[in-house]
């Protein structure tokens, strides 16, 4: 068994959770390929980027069924220090989880987007990742996807474009980012989630300034890290903060390290509560 921790307070959250009073580890071949199942499909965009100044590439998921006569909300979901926009596909395949969780009827139909969360000229992942500039880069990128990857998505796609229609989530340095950008720009985001975040993290003050909007504003609050992760002192902090404030939140401490085990765990459960 994992290891659970799943605070809920408050009324806000129960209707999202109920059917889920306890996060398990998934079962077995939730990540592995079924025959005979619709399969969505993976595709690269390039979009014109006014932050960066070039065209910058992304990935888009689009779930079994696909049509351009309905809408859909949509899931951003970010990679870590060392990867790029194929880094979740290439480590974690959501597509195959994704597309298991459709067989099942587990899931609310939705886009997801996979950026590249460096938003930099030179945005690949080669030489020093930690350096100062590749570092910024991550921050920098708060204002390519508002202002250049969003807009992109919702001119070119058929998507809903409110707050309750767009998710954010990723892993490690994603997580930072859209923990910072989520509940920072609660106007944007109603569902955020947090994969084992890195240092990049604004502090929970920051992050929740004013505990009694967040608490009225957000739909979902996620916050997930493997039990034998160095970082998992970042995800227990907000934590800490967010039930001294009364801000409910999913809190799941997963067994396992840094790496694709917790984060395709994680994405398992997310995904399943979003857009219901
Ligand atoms: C750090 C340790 C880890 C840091 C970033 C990370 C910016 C990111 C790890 C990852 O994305 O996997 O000190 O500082």
């Amino acid at each position: 068994m994992n290891k659970l921790i799943l605070f809920l307070s408050g009324l806000w959250m129960v209707g999202t959770l109920s059917a889920q009073s306890e996060l398990t580890q998934p079962p077995s071949g939730f990540d592995e390929i079924r025959s005979g199942i619709p399969q969505g499909k993976i595709d690269t965009l390039s979009y014109p980027s006014e932050t960066v100044g070039t065209t910058r590439k992304a990935l888009i998921y689009t779930p079994p069924g696909y049509s351009a006569d309905q809408k859909y909300p949509v899931l951003y979901l970010l990679h870590g220090i060392g990867g790029d926009e194929k880094e979740w596909l290439n480590g974690g395949h959501p597509e195959v989880i994704l597309d298991n969780l459709y067989a099942e009827g587990k899931l609310a139909p939705m886009i997801v987007v996979m950026p590249n969360g460096r938003a930099m000229k030179d945005d690949r992942a080669t030489g020093n990742i930690f350096s100062r500039d590749k570092v910024e880069a991550f921050a920098t990128f708060e204002k390519d996807l508002l202002h250049d990857l969003i807009p992109f998505v919702e001119s070119h796609f058929p998507v809903v474009k409110d707050r309750e229609n767009r998710a954010i989530a990723g892993l490690s340095m994603g997580g930072g980012q859209s923990l910072n950008f989520g509940l920072g720009n609660l106007d944007a985001f109603a569902w955020v989630g947090g994969f084992s975040s890195a240092p990049n993290t604004k502090k929970p003050a920051e992050l929740v300034p004013d505990p009694a909007i967040t608490r009225q504003q957000l739909k979902l609050l996620w916050i997930s890290c493997g039990d034998q992760d160095g970082l998992i002192h970042i995800s227990k902090g907000l934590h800490d903060y967010l039930d001294q404030n009364k801000v409910p939140h999913v809190y799941w401490i997963d067994q396992g390290q840094h790496d694709f085990k917790v984060w395709k765990n994680s994405l398992y459960h997310f995904a399943q509560f979003l857009f219901k």
